[in-house]
């Protein structure tokens, strides 16, 4: 049976890919890296360019070990990708470029049913993250899941607008997307169109998802990257919005009958000061286990509070250097297997 079995975002989890910030680097020279950090320089602080300093590597992987053992107390499998160290910057046609990090699967990879897609990510360093996670797709591939990858974008310079700051940080040339991106509640699937998404993008995703799916694409919800710091689907009939970001102006119109839960302001906190790639809303960055069951960082206090007042429980843990490496519990993951099946929650 497919190992890959996944509708939403909230069903149990039964397996999850957790990402690993071992040779981990921000890259000096990457098209898209620069001018998406540069349309958001009000959101982030500036990064300092490199191999990350063992400190934080080694924090983070502590960190990353306790959350896999609370997952595995769950009984859920986990799987790691194996951290490639690229010694040296590698070339297409077109350009070249550092590789990145393998600490975010969310970002690359998407699961939708029995499927699970390699995306046509917005940054050039992310060019062969996959490689990091082939023995997994591998075995998925193996069980019965459909592996697809998305057609590689080019990534070429004018792919980038770095000279109208009224306009997106990403033109719509050829399809790129992040896979956060996207958000997964049975057969609708939120988009979001941004600087790390395109509108060809979430054509390609709604061609390759075919009828079964609906492909929404949110606009003017969040210009900058990933859509999981700005809509969480809790469990069916139950959103939390980031309120910095949504209203009832821009609320996607899918989740208008829906309950809506506004996040309270996040609770800063610095382990470093190396700079962020994440806004404080990293802290609603949460992963739902079950749908009465999130993991959620464990300064968020207040957040913590109103998910109680919902009726869900929570795990909280700590990833002291999320905010710089730009990703909270939700990026870090990708959740392939939840108990559940494909259903309608909007009819
Ligand atoms: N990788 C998610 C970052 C989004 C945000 O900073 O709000």
């Amino acid at each position: 049976m497919s190992l890959v079995n996944v509708h939403n975002e909230w069903d149990p989890v039964e397996e999850i890919i957790v990402g690993t910030a071992l040779h981990a680097v921000m890259p000096h020279e990457d098209k898209g890296f620069q001018v998406i950090q540069q349309a958001s320089h009000d959101l982030f602080d500036s990064l300092v360019p490199g191999a990350l300093p063992q400190r934080i590597i080694d924090e983070t992987e502590e960190d990353i070990q306790h959350f896999v053992e609370e997952l595995e107390k769950l009984h859920i499998q986990v799987r790691r990708p194996k951290a490639i160290e690229f010694k040296e910057k590698f070339k297409t046609l077109d350009w070249e470029a550092e590789h990145y990090f393998s600490y975010c699967p969310r970002d690359i990879l998407l699961a939708v049913g029995g499927t699970i897609i390699e995306t046509p990510n917005v940054f050039r360093s992310r060019y062969f993250e996959t490689f990091e996670y082939k023995d997994i797709l591998l075995d998925y591939m193996k069980s019965g899941s459909r592996w697809i990858s998305a057609p590689k974008p080019r990534l070429l310079d004018e792919l980038y607008n770095d000279s109208d700051p009224s306009q997106s940080a990403l033109r719509n040339l050829e399809p790129v997307f992040d896979a956060a991106n996207v958000l997964r509640a049975g057969r609708d699937i939120f988009y979001l169109v941004s600087d790390s998404g395109n509108e060809l993008g979430c054509q390609w995703l709604q061609n390759a998802l075919g009828e079964e799916y609906r492909v929404h694409p949110c606009h003017n919800l969040y210009s900058s990257m990933h859509i999981d710091t700005t809509i969480c689907l809790l469990r069916p009939g139950l959103a939390l919005i980031n309120p910095s970001r949504v209203s009832k102006d821009n609320l996607p119109p899918l989740l208008k009958d829906w309950d809506i839960v506004t996040a309270p302001d996040m609770v800063e906190f610095k382990y470093s000061d190396l700079g962020s790639f994440s806004t404080a809303w990293l802290g609603m960055n949460l992963l739902m286990l079950a749908p009465n069951l999130a993991v959620v960082d464990k300064h968020q206090l207040p957040l913590i509070k109103l998910l109680e007042k919902q009726g869900i429980e929570t795990i909280p843990l700590m990833l002291r250097h999320g905010r710089t490496l730009g990703g909270g519990f939700h990026c870090i993951t990708l959740d392939v297997r939840r108990k559940g099946k494909l259903e309608d929650y909007f009819s």
